[in-house]
């Protein structure tokens, strides 16, 4: 296969034993490349996970992986000793020169973690079962990096859900318009500037700041097939300082609909009720301890809120020109602008009967 990178070239660079056989691009994330990679040891396949990080958003990869470093190496920690502790936690391989990672020769930054094997990330959820279990895992997230020691970890993208900002950014794109397709999206301008009014709800309750992932997509949790246990949280390029709150609602947001992210048969997207109480369940189980009470009722509406807020954002790139999102198809990200504001219209729909449900659990 013909791949992007030299990914072969770029392998030989870590710490690993044993002979390259092949690589091949993996998963459907946005933003970094990503590619499984397998070498020969002795006779047995053993594969690994290679990032590129998109340095173009993550203007500080260095910043970033300094992060991941601390975040995964308190996590190890603390799991040391469970049944099945590798599998619970990212491990970073080192470069042949004892770093975190590999600058390439056009000052790409690359990492390789071990593949957690028995294990999958889906893009759309299947059951209520699984819905408990990613939650809990992101619960419980949080709840072992509560402790982290000082300092603060860095802003891996400053403001990241700061939602008014993200609507400001949108409502500048449609002034400038530079790619001539405002007009193509007048309805879906039309639900975001009735919406406005939300952006700010929750920067302005005062809720405390806490370590988050930010980017809790349902397949950012690896399912363990032989148990269904949310056995591993991947993706950590976002974990830093954030709100609780966003990570439930962009588990919400991805984790309650039976549809995909850019499904364009609406009427499939939906929030399922079902869902949204094992979300809600799962995620009490290992948060209830340290939620306070604005945290814990906030909770059905942040779901709206990150739907409402991927939503703009998904739609200020299509307005853009599509610059920033990964795109496989024209229209791509107006589709996936679409799901999100039907996805905010059915929670609406429902907002009242979440609440209800959260005052009984
Ligand atoms: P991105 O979404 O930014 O491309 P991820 O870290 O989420 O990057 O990786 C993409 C996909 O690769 C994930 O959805 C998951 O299926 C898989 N994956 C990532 N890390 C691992 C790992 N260590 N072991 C097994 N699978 C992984
Ligand atoms: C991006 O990297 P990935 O695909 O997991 C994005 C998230 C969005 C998501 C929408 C750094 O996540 O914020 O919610 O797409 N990540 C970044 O699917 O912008
Ligand atoms: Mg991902």
């Amino acid at each position: 296969m013909n791949l992007k990178h030299d990914v072969r070239t770029i392998a030989r660079q870590f710490q690993i034993a044993g002979e390259f056989l092949e690589a091949a691009p993996y998963g459907s994330g946005h933003i970094n490349d990503t590619y499984c990679v397998v070498f020969n040891k002795n006779g047995s396949r053993v594969r690994y996970i290679f990032h590129r990080i998109n340095h173009h958003i993550f203007k500080q990869p260095l910043a970033l992986m300094e992060n991941v470093q601390r975040v995964t190496a308190h996590l190890a920690a603390k799991v040391a000793g469970e049944p099945d502790a590798s599998r619970r936690v990212l491990t970073l391989i080192s470069s042949r020169d004892g770093a975190a990672y590999f600058r390439d020769e056009i000052d790409n930054i690359w990492r390789a973690y071990i593949f957690i094997e028995n294990a999958r990330g889906y893009d759309a959820v299947e059951s209520p079962a699984q819905a408990l279990s990613a939650a809990k895992a992101f619960g419980r997230f949080q709840k072992l990096l509560a402790d982290l020691p000082a300092p603060r970890l860095n802003d891996t993208i400053p403001d990241f859900h700061h939602t008014p900002k993200r609507f400001a950014t949108l409502e500048e794109t449609i002034l400038d318009d530079v790619a001539n397709r405002a007009k193509s999206a007048r309805g879906e301008i039309q639900f975001a500037l009735r919406h406005k009014a939300i952006c700010s709800v929750l920067l302005s309750a005062k809720l405390p700041e806490r370590v988050t992932h930010n980017d809790t997509k349902f397949n950012n949790v690896l399912i363990d097939d032989a148990t269904g246990e949310g056995i591993c949280v991947i993706d950590l390029d976002t974990v830093m300082p954030g709100l609780v709150l966003y990570d439930f609602g962009d588990m919400v947001r991805t984790t309650t609909s039976p549809a995909k992210e850019d499904e364009r048969d609406l009427s499939k997207v939906t929030m399922q009720f079902p869902m949204f109480e094992a979300l809600a369940r799962g995620y009490l189980s290992s948060a209830a301890e340290f939620l306070t009470p604005a945290e814990k009722k906030f909770l059905p509406f942040s779901g709206k809120l990150i739907t409402f807020e991927t939503g703009i954002r998904f739609l200020t790139d299509y307005l853009a020109g599509d610059t920033y999102f990964k795109v496989h198809r024209e229209g791509h990200n107006l589709d996936r602008c679409r799901t999100q504001f039907k996805l905010v219209e059915s929670i609406e729909q429902q907002e009242e009967k979440m609440s209800q449900l959260m005052e009984t659990l």
